[in-house]
């Protein structure tokens, strides 16, 4: 096939108005391919480092010049001749060459963005849609799937570290009935959106919105939160239960110090136990369909027992317990800690270590859940590669703000082709 010519990388901002990196791959055939990497802000500490210029008071150290320059003088020039029939072959080189667990010697940021770039030109190369060649991607490592359309996960309401309301839970999701296609689940859920502001006007709450597009209000209780969600469904024409479900990513790690958990739902912080019982509460209260973070990142017994009860009924979801590392997934496979996964490329740092960690999942039977992260570019490969590798779900944020709706109406764009395309 052909093969890369050139590679240069700059720095741009993401949705949070931070730096961030973006890449290009150019081809000896023309074609030249863009891809940036998406960046968390509650991060996991099983994350590949993402390297940022700390030493630098440009944009108050997060500038990624290091990155950029990892990319323009070493990693680049590294790949140049080599074919991009096979990106995976690509990848494994860019993992030598970096040599680290944890990407942590030329920055996870600034070999993702090549990973996707180096994606992007091949698929454009062999001119196949790009989640088609993802699906083919898959295959080679073993995970054949049929391309899937996935039921989104709407992030309507932000807390914890990603809204300036006073709420401790990171997420509250409206999830539209498997059964719907995503154009429209994606109308039911950004009209219960809309019913959600103006019930919080109505309430007089506070609001702005948060990294991620959802509503940050301050509110009494994170369980009021979910109300706010109930009463505004039951203002629409759709039904809990029927057309819409609710889910959380509670992203506990940031409210757990010294081993107990302080919620503004309780006067006194809350040991394992409390914290489970209280779990136990909104899961038969709420129906809720989908938990994610319930628990710190290492506190696998708590994992084990929400599971051990919960499983039949309900999702759960390692994001910060998993990073998208393949020893967090099996140690979390044997002990039976959770049954989904929460997939995210920029966690680990190459598609094909990505892939080989969806592979894992759906071997053990696991739901995958495929997200964005909180800082986002208007790159849409995410959407692409949610449908290629077959994702039951993906979190994509709320159905608002530019950067979040890149991605929805690209999965938009994907059903509509996917009806009309001829093999
Ligand atoms: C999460 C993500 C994405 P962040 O916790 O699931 O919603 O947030 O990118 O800040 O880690
Ligand atoms: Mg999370």
């Amino acid at each position: 096939m052909a093969k890369i010519k050139s590679i240069w990388a700059r720095e741009i901002l993401d949705s949070r108005g931070l730096p961030t990196i973006e890449t290009a791959c150019q081809l000896d055939n023309g074609i030249i391919a863009i891809a940036s990497s998406p960046s968390g802000t509650s991060t996991g500490s099983y994350e590949a480092l993402e390297l940022r210029d700390s030493n630098n008071p440009r944009y108050l150290g997060n500038g990624v010049l290091k990155a950029v320059d990892n990319v323009n003088k070493i990693l680049g020039p590294a790949l140049v001749g080599m074919d991009v029939a096979n990106p995976l072959l690509i990848d494994h080189k860019l993992i030598e060459i970096d040599g680290t667990e944890n990407k942590a010697k030329y920055g996870g940021n600034a070999i993702l963005s090549i990973s996707i770039a180096v994606v992007k030109a091949a698929a454009m190369s062999m001119h196949y849609p790009l989640y088609t060649y993802v699906n083919q991607l898959a295959s080679a490592v073993g995970l054949k799937t049929p391309l899937r359309m996935p039921t989104p996960l709407f992030n309507m309401i932000n807390g914890g570290m990603h809204g300036a309301g006073n709420l401790d839970f990171q997420e509250f999701h409206v999830i539209p009935a498997s059964s719907k296609n995503f154009t429209d689940g994606l109308q039911s859920c950004a009209e219960i959106y809309l019913s959600i502001g103006q019930n919080l006007a109505r309430r007089g709450a506070i609001h702005s919105v948060g990294n991620e597009g959802g509503y940050a209000p301050n509110l009494f209780t994170n369980a009021d939160a979910i109300e706010v969600l109930v009463e505004s469904i039951k203002s629409t024409t759709y039904q809990i239960g029927r057309d819409v479900f609710l889910g959380l990513d509670v992203a506990a790690n940031s409210f757990f110090k010294n081993g107990e958990y302080t919620i503004r739902d309780k006067s006194s912080p809350m040991d394992d136990v409390q914290m489970m019982e209280f779990y136990k509460q909104l899961i038969e209260q709420y129906k809720l369909a989908i938990i994610e973070d319930p628990f710190e990142q290492d506190g696998w017994e708590s994992w084990k027992k929400l599971t051990n009860s919960f499983s039949s009924q309900l999702i759960i979801v390692g994001d910060d317990l998993l990073a998208t590392n393949p020893k967090r997934v099996e140690k979390a496979i044997t002990e039976g800690a959770c049954n989904a996964i929460l997939i995210k490329p920029n966690q680990i740092g190459t598609i094909w270590e990505t892939l080989k960690v969806i592979k894992m999942a759906r071997d053990a039977k696991w739901r995958i859940v495929t997200s964005h992260r909180s800082g986002e570019t208007n790159d849409s490969f995410i959407a692409d590669f949610a449908v290629g590798v077959g994702s039951d779900y993906v979190k994509f944020g709320a159905p608002a703000r530019g950067e979040r709706v890149a991605k929805y109406n690209r999965l938009l764009a994907i059903e509509y082709e996917l009806s009309y395309y001829k093999k």
